[in-house]
């Protein structure tokens, strides 16, 4: 069977401000949830810096949330011996240029990007947005503009203005509903004219397990609390962006990492079953509009009492609800009875191979979670997520020859062929995580690698930045110029 996608197929990468744009005090952009975490290792994770009132500091491990069960007199602060990199990250506020034109000539008619909040509201309730920060967005969209590429904007990546953050114990309070409403308003008066494709919050779900951002105890009642509030949010953008922006169409992340029972014991059977249903209830939600029938077998899981809504919470997400499902696939994992609600990567597959950092690669399980979510929510996908974080060895010329991203891509492409073309499950794109090197996520190094082109700059930031093409960057633009018939060869 051919991979050739079908006409009209968006190709492309994904990236995220605070992992990739620094500028941190450049063009009025205020400070950021991220801006506080330092970098990181596998053996050593990240934290962010905290002072209390008797001036003590503390460095609580957490890469989502402001911090997990942090004294209420705690206050964010800089250390002169600590490296942050989402200040600087790999700087494509000043590349911006190069960077596109490096992803053109690999034939991407899509970028997908997240706005950085406090760029555009620094401390997240002024009353006028700040006009550089748009202008920035602007520069960069018209630059896409110039090769054909268009925008797929994520309004909200796992981040708030930490004054926000800080005020009203992140998105446990209504207030932040308001403030992300106007934020994502002036994003579409601003950029609707040149941007149909939105995303209303990067991989949601995460919030179980990880927390809401800017939340400083995230007990289960403040976690699900925030998530209702996150999904209030985004259904009244949504709305605003039909109305304000038209033929605009909207999805918000989830992050997908197929999750299997250990074994086919009956009690394995069941557990995996509730286990589905801790990443359902975000999709669900949000792509059918309703609470599911299974919530508050959920929220007993997770000791929540009860969720506060207003009266016409209901109505918005009916009628607010996705336009397409967009996810992030990078692995599989699987559960057993027993384990717990939120055990990622807990248990090893025996049947696959793992990444240098431990994540199983399973290209069929991006397949089998395309049918999955197709099959219950029945609504176009697109795949805005998807590589392998790797160390690259560069020679003396920076050039890497990523033949094992290529073997990576080449496979989980295929399946993804594999549901468009024989499952005929809708798919409006595919963007890879992440086209240009940046900073990781989860670790904050550089040295975990996802890029077609390769940056020189080390985990503690120092390099030159110069942007060298690697080996899979012209595989990548063969695949694309073939619209994925090559991955037939
Ligand atoms: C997703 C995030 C991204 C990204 C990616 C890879 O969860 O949306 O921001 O970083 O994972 O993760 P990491 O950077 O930890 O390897």
């Amino acid at each position: 069977m051919t991979k050739k996608l079908p006409e009209g197929f968006l190709w492309g990468g994904a990236t995220a401000d605070f992992q990739y744009e620094g500028g941190f005090n450049e063009g009025g952009r205020g400070i950021l949830s991220h801006d506080y975490e330092t970098d990181g290792s596998q053996d050593n994770p990240r934290h962010h810096t905290l002072k209390t009132a008797d001036g003590s500091i503390i460095n609580p491990k957490s890469s989502f949330i402001l911090a997990d069960d942090v004294p209420e007199d705690a206050k964010p602060v800089f250390l002169d011996d600590q490296y942050y990199p989402s200040h600087n990250a790999v700087d494509f506020y000043h590349h911006y240029k190069e960077d596109i034109k490096l992803m053109a000539g690999m034939g991407f008619n899509v970028f997908r990007f997240s706005v950085c909040w406090s760029r555009i509201f620094p401390n997240g309730e002024e009353e006028q947005p700040n006009a550089e920060g748009l202008k920035f967005y602007d520069d960069v969209i018209n630059e896409m503009a110039k090769y054909n590429m268009e925008p797929l904007i994520t309004i909200c990546h796992d981040e708030m203005p930490m004054d926000l953050a800080l005020k009203y114990n992140g998105w446990t309070s209504r207030k932040v509903i308001e403030a992300y409403v106007k934020y994502a308003q002036t994003l579409f008066e601003h950029f609707g004219d040149r941007c149909r494709y939105w995303l209303t919050f990067n991989e949601i779900n995460a919030v179980r397990g990880f927390g809401p951002t800017g939340v400083r105890k995230a007990t289960g009642q403040d976690r699900y609390q925030a998530a209702h509030n996150m999904f209030v949010a985004s259904a009244k953008a949504v709305q605003l962006g039909h109305k304000l922006v038209p033929g605009s169409q909207f999805g918000t992340m989830y992050a997908m990492s197929e999750v299997y029972p250990a074994t086919c014991k009956p009690e394995d059977m069941f557990h995996h079953l509730q286990e589905h249903r801790e990443n359902w209830y975000f999709i669900d939600i949000m792509g059918r509009g309703y609470y599911p029938s299974y919530s508050r077998e959920l929220w007993d899981r997770h000791d929540v009492k009860d969720i506060k809504m207003d009266p016409d919470d209901k109505e918005t997400l009916m009628k607010g609800q996705l336009d397409f499902i967009a996810f992030s696939y990078y692995r599989s994992n699987t559960t057993k009875a027993g384990d717990n609600w939120f055990n990622v990567g807990g248990n090893k597959n025996p049947y696959l191979k793992e990444t240098p950092w431990g994540w199983p690669v399973d290209p069929l399980g991006l397949r089998y979670c395309m049918n999955e979510i197709y099959d219950r929510i029945q609504k176009p996908l697109f795949i805005v997520e998807n590589g392998m974080g790797a160390v690259d060895k560069a020679d003396k010329n920076d050039y890497v020859e990523d033949d094992y991203r290529i073997d990576y891509l080449q496979d989980h492409l295929s399946a993804m062929a594999d549901a468009i073309n024989i499952d005929k499950i809708p798919c409006l794109g595919y963007t890879m995580w992440a086209p240009i090197d940046l900073v990781s996520l989860s670790t904050g190094e550089m040295k975990k690698r996802y890029g077609f082109v390769y940056v020189d700059m080390d985990d503690k930031g120092n390099g030159s930045l110069k942007r060298t093409p690697k080996k899979s960057y012209n595989w990548m633009k063969h695949i694309i110029e073939t619209n994925g018939a090559a991955l037939n060869n």
